[in-house]
């Protein structure tokens, strides 16, 4: 088992804006792309790394960019496009950990602590995760690993784009050391040159002097960049910042536009969600629901709820309420749903937080068969007849439907809408 006191992963995805640009239309791949208005005025959001050899890059004005590479193409930003790809890769950390911490759109700390008996070692793990946004996206991220915020951070840059650096604990403090200072966090444009004037140019040579000359020459930032350079930061991943959902998005063989038949995949959506907030321990505060329609216009809606739930019947009743909401006609070319505001249940036996005690006891049965017999070995008799056919192996769950209605019945929702 390895040793490292934390494991804490820093993923970044590379040119995030350019990326996905260049991954929705063919014509920009492989070329010099910058994201950015139209216009002269204005700066550019990010560049693809073609473009990036012509020393173009974010926030630089548009006019200066275009003067170092005239034959960059000029994309303008699609900004909820880039909010929902970020929602699929922050799903896809939340498969690897509960602790999640996303910093931005595009990067998050993921605190890998304990679980390298499930993943293996962090470089493992660095490979499963890059992999897994490379399916649900097809995207890369670059990631670092250490056994600190701040050295995982530094790593997951070192080998940009489609990085994997890891770096374990007893080499932090060397492999930082012949890194520039202006890898420091807090180290400016203002702060880098001071530091140099005092001699110091790499973070080695501020991790060879000691903390008391530092907070003499620099304050209080002085000891905190005798702390990085010496790779002590005892920052935890903090969960309160946690963007985490699970999604599960589905983009259909045929359009669908009756609500019976929208239902149908709502259903399957929240019995795979809710088994995978089972497996791992989480619950969900809110659920959100999205459709394409045929004409690639995303429309979502969500509900908070009063109670965190982990059971399909709960979610999937939140579902059908917010199918109602929405007031486009269809067809729908996918349909999704996705459980967020997710929190840790460390004791799963406290039950009586589940307002749903009854739908958990038979989910948690079929999770077993599930894990026991496979994914096709379940089927809602309701669903049937979508098939066409009907696994030999298929179980009537017709029992489901029945207590679908006599909850629906009952008086009081556990739900609250927020929206
Ligand atoms: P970054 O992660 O800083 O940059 P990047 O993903 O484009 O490139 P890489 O990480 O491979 O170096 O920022 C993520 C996105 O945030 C970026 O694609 C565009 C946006 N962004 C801005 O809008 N303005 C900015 O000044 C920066 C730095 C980024
Ligand atoms: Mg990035």
């Amino acid at each position: 088992m390895i040793g490292w006191p934390s494991i804490i992963i820093h993923a970044d995805m590379d040119a995030f804006y350019a990326a996905v640009e260049q991954r929705d239309n063919p014509e920009l791949r492989g070329k010099p792309v910058l994201i950015g208005p139209r216009s002269h005025r204005g700066v550019v959001l990010t560049a693809s790394y073609e473009a990036r050899p012509y020393g173009v890059g974010s926030a630089m004005p548009v006019a200066e960019a275009r003067r170092r590479c005239p034959k960059a193409i000029m994309v303008p930003p699609d900004f909820s496009k880039y909010q929902a790809v970020s929602e699929q890769v922050m799903d896809v950390f939340a498969d690897f950990s509960p602790k999640v911490e996303a910093l931005s759109l595009d990067e998050a700390f993921i605190d890998m602590s304990g679980a390298a008996h499930i993943f293996g070692p962090p470089e493992d793990m660095g490979r499963q995760i890059k992999q897994a946004v490379w399916e649900a996206t097809g995207l890369h991220i670059s990631v670092g690993i250490s056994a600190t915020k701040y050295v995982a951070k530094v790593a997951s840059a070192h080998e940009k784009p489609n990085g994997l650096t890891v770096v374990p604990p007893e080499q932090a403090v060397a492999w930082l050391a012949p890194l520039p200072v202006n890898r420091l966090w807090g180290a400016g444009k203002k702060t880098t040159p001071k530091l140099n004037a005092l001699g110091y140019f790499t973070i080695g040579d501020i991790a060879a002097r000691d903390e008391q000359t530092l907070s003499r020459q620099m304050g209080a930032m002085g000891r905190q960049f005798y702390r990085l350079a010496n790779a002590q930061d005892p920052r935890r991943v903090s969960r309160g910042r946690t963007a985490k959902s699970i999604g599960s998005d589905r983009t259909l063989s045929e359009d669908v536009s009756s609500p019976e038949d929208i239902k149908v995949h709502l259903r399957r959506s929240a019995e795979r969600i809710a088994r995978r907030l089972r497996s791992k321990a989480y619950t969900a505060g809110g659920v959100r629901v999205r459709l394409k329609t045929a004409d690639f216009q995303l429309l979502s809606r969500q509900h908070k709820l009063v109670k965190s739930v982990d059971t399909a019947d709960a979610l999937y009743k939140q579902a059908c309420d917010l199918l109602q909401q929405f007031d486009h006609p269809g067809p729908f070319r996918l349909v999704g749903m996705a459980a967020f505001d997710l929190s840790w249940q460390h004791e799963p036996e406290q039950q009586d937080m589940f307002t749903d005690t009854n739908a958990r006891k038979l989910e948690t049965t079929i999770d077993d068969l599930i894990n026991r017999f496979g994914a096709d070995t379940l089927m809602r008799a309701r669903d049937l007849h979508h098939h066409g056919t009907v696994s030999k192996n298929g179980v009537n769950l017709d029992f489901l439907d029945y207590r679908d209605e006599e909850r629906v019945a009952r008086p009081g929702s556990d739900a609250q809408d927020t929206d």
